[in-house]
């Protein structure tokens, strides 16, 4: 690899500098379409993502893989779509790594390409071989799938263990007191949020009664590793904290900086300075929050000089849930806040809202600032990136995953030309109409109130003339429904 210590000076730096510039990705939990201000959210602002829209185009039709983070999470570093492999839904958090250390990844094609990789944040795609001790060397994890340096939250913020992951070991874990993890059953007679309602500070809507940690209850139990329990307040500063360290130690080479937060998901406990920052209650301060922390990382590039040849990324796992477990408020103070913008739907769903979420990729150096109405899936990072850093793929990597380099700097208009999506249903997106598989169950998701797009019939929409998915036009264009049905059936059987 050819660092930038050898090239100081002259063109030639530049031109290394522009051939390869660093590339951040904050990646946001359960951020709606609407939950920004550049995406025309009133009741929050959020000036330092909008700086990234401002200066670098933002995305009107870009979809994470999924409408839940674990497959979204797994599409996205691999390229591959994870509703073809099994045990890739939403994990618990004793569960082996699904990542294939045998197999490429985003930041494994990174690293090939000469950048130091580092990830931050939540990890959710497991750890281990399926017996994790947490109390000794964990392994395979991100430091076996391409990623240089790791400061992890396992699973998310309401699973079981609450402690930080750096590398391979748990952080300030005192030996003497060891942690142990179980799904099943409650360890000892440790209080419980079930049995122990008292001890909360925020009390479950549904779900989450299982070990107590820091005041709220989580889903799985959990003992000892006292010293090792993250603060939820503390949580956001502690990982942008690690995010600017990642980029100070690594300012002489490129750079890949995966920074994935735990806002805004559930529990939504941010840090009393953003306290009312909002009329929404913590998830509306939360959303300032997360702003902060893409402030923080602003602020070190701007600080290192790094801004003009960083390509500044930030999107969202899965689209918006309101009520997803606790009794923060956030139904009762959402006000006309419409977190999914005009869509339909939200986490969980197949209607749009369950994978459209916000995209803004800015490049100084390169990029000119515009709105791209260009369809874009996250799964395609890593082929476009590729190209990007001249690395070929061999056959069979990155199956699903398409070149839409031209389309994230926005110097195309074009993206790909259909998309999957995916949530209890695949949905198939061709051009400017949609199609749901026929897939029956609850029209409503009773806990988080989510409209599902469960249907015993196939539907088909046309998300150019009816955003909001609401007239079935599956009846009056059975043809439509029957070429993009078999359209859907080839994709499924690729590979
Ligand atoms: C659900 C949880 C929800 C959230 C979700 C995963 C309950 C009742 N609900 O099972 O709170 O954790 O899983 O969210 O336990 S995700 O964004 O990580 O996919
Ligand atoms: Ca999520």
């Amino acid at each position: 690899m050819q660092r930038r210590e050898f090239l100081l000076g002259g063109a030639a730096s530049l031109m290394a500098q522009a051939s390869r510039p660093n590339v951040v990705l904050i990646y946001a939990d359960d951020i709606g379409y609407g939950d920004l201000s550049c995406y025309g959210a009133a009741a929050v602002k959020t000036p330092n993502l909008d700086r990234i829209a401002k200066t670098g185009v933002r995305f009107t039709d870009a979809h994470s893989s999924s409408a839940t983070c674990t497959p979204s999470r797994y599409s996205m570093l691999t390229g591959e779509y994870a509703w073809r492999k099994k045990g890739t839904g939403v994990l618990p958090g004793d569960a082996r790594l699904i990542l294939d250390p045998e197999k490429l990844t985003w930041p494994g094609m990174m690293k090939r390409a000469g950048y130091r990789t580092g990830v931050v944040g939540k990890w959710h795609l497991g750890l281990g071989n399926g017996n994790v001790d947490w109390n000794t060397e964990i392994r395979p994890g991100p430091l076996e799938v391409g990623f240089d340096s790791a400061f992890l939250m396992p699973a998310t913020g309401d699973r079981v263990p609450c402690v930080y992951v750096k590398d391979r070991r748990v952080v300030d874990l005192d030996p003497a007191d060891p942690i142990r993890v179980d799904y099943k059953k409650p360890i000892g007679d440790e209080p419980t949020g079930k049995k122990n309602p008292e001890l909360l500070k925020m009390h479950p809507s549904h779900g989450h009664d299982m070990a107590i940690v820091n005041g709220v209850s989580r889903i799985g139990y959990m003992t000892g590793g006292k010293k090792a329990l993250w603060v939820d307040e503390e949580m956001a500063a502690r990982f942008a904290e690690e995010g600017e360290k990642f980029i100070a130690e690594s300012k002489q080479e490129p750079f890949f900086l995966y920074l994935a937060t735990h806002g805004i998901h559930v529990p939504r406990v941010p840090n009393k300075k953003f306290e009312g920052k909002t009329k929404m209650g913590p998830r509306g301060d939360a959303i300032a929050e997360l702003d902060w922390t893409v402030g923080q990382i602003w602020k070190q590039l701007d600080r290192l000089k790094l801004t003009r040849n960083t390509i500044m990324m930030f999107s969202s796992d899965n689209g918006p849930v309101i009520d997803d477990g606790y009794k923060d408020d956030a139904v009762a103070k959402l006000g006309a806040h419409k977190p999914a913008g005009p869509f339909r739907g939200g986490k969980y769903s197949n209607f749009e809202a369950g994978t459209r979420v916000p995209l803004m990729v800015s490049w100084p150096a390169r990029i000119r600032p515009r709105v791209s109405d260009a369809l874009v899936g996250q799964v395609d990072f890593l082929r476009s990136f590729a190209g990007f850093a001249k690395q070929s793929l061999k056959s069979g990597e990155a199956p699903d995953s398409q070149d839409v380099m031209s389309a994230l700097l926005g110097e195309s208009p074009k993206g790909r030309e259909w998309l999957v999506e995916h949530a209890r249903a695949l949905s198939l997106r061709q051009g400017d109409y949609k199609m749901i598989e026929a897939n029956p169950g609850p029209a409503i998701q009773v806990n988080t109130n989510t409209e599902t797009g469960a249907n015993s019939s196939t539907q088909l929409y046309n998300v150019k003339l009816d955003i909001g998915e609401q007239k079935n036009l599956a009846g009056e264009m059975p043809g439509k429904v029957a070429e993009m049905t078999e359209m859907l059936a080839r994709v499924k059987a690729d590979q």
